[in-house]
């Protein structure tokens, strides 16, 4: 899949769209979801044109990966959420594609936290 220069996060990347932005690296960038699931629900995206979590995996660099995994776990911290803090923990959801129900075809990590998660899959209604 080709990356869309037109997806929201490029947008947001370019400053085109406002963020409320928690953390910024040189190659991540750390916001609040426009629609949280959860009292803390933070976004993380690398500043790379990566379209998919297995995209992002194959075709950094080292040095964009570490980056990008040292800004989710900053950002736990930075939250409250981490355990090595004594926090109450998270969630880490990377949705990929159409069975992922992927919406910004940009990669991005979700954190959740902030009251209990519940179940980690729910079968969709009807199923
Ligand atoms: P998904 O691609 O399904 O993993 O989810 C995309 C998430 O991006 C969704 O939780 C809502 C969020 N989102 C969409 N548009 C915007 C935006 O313009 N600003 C912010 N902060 N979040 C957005």
């Amino acid at each position: 899949m080709n990356y869309d220069d037109a997806n929201i996060f490029a947008k947001i990347l370019r400053g085109e769209i406002p963020n409320e932005t928690v953390m910024e690296t040189d190659h991540a960038l750390a916001f609040r979801d426009i629609n949280p699931q959860a009292p803390n629900h933070v976004l993380v995206i690398p500043k790379g044109k990566y379209v998919s979590f297995d995209d992002f995996a194959a075709n950094a660099d080292p040095a964009e990966i570490v980056d990008f995994i040292r800004t989710v776990g900053a950002i736990a911290s930075a939250e409250g959420l981490a355990l090595k803090d004594g926090g109450d923990g998270f969630r880490l959801i990377s949705n990929a594609g159409k069975n992922g129900v992927q919406e910004v075809p940009h990669f991005h990590v979700h954190i959740l936290g902030g009251r209990w998660l519940g179940r980690m899959l729910k079968k969709p209604e009807g199923e």
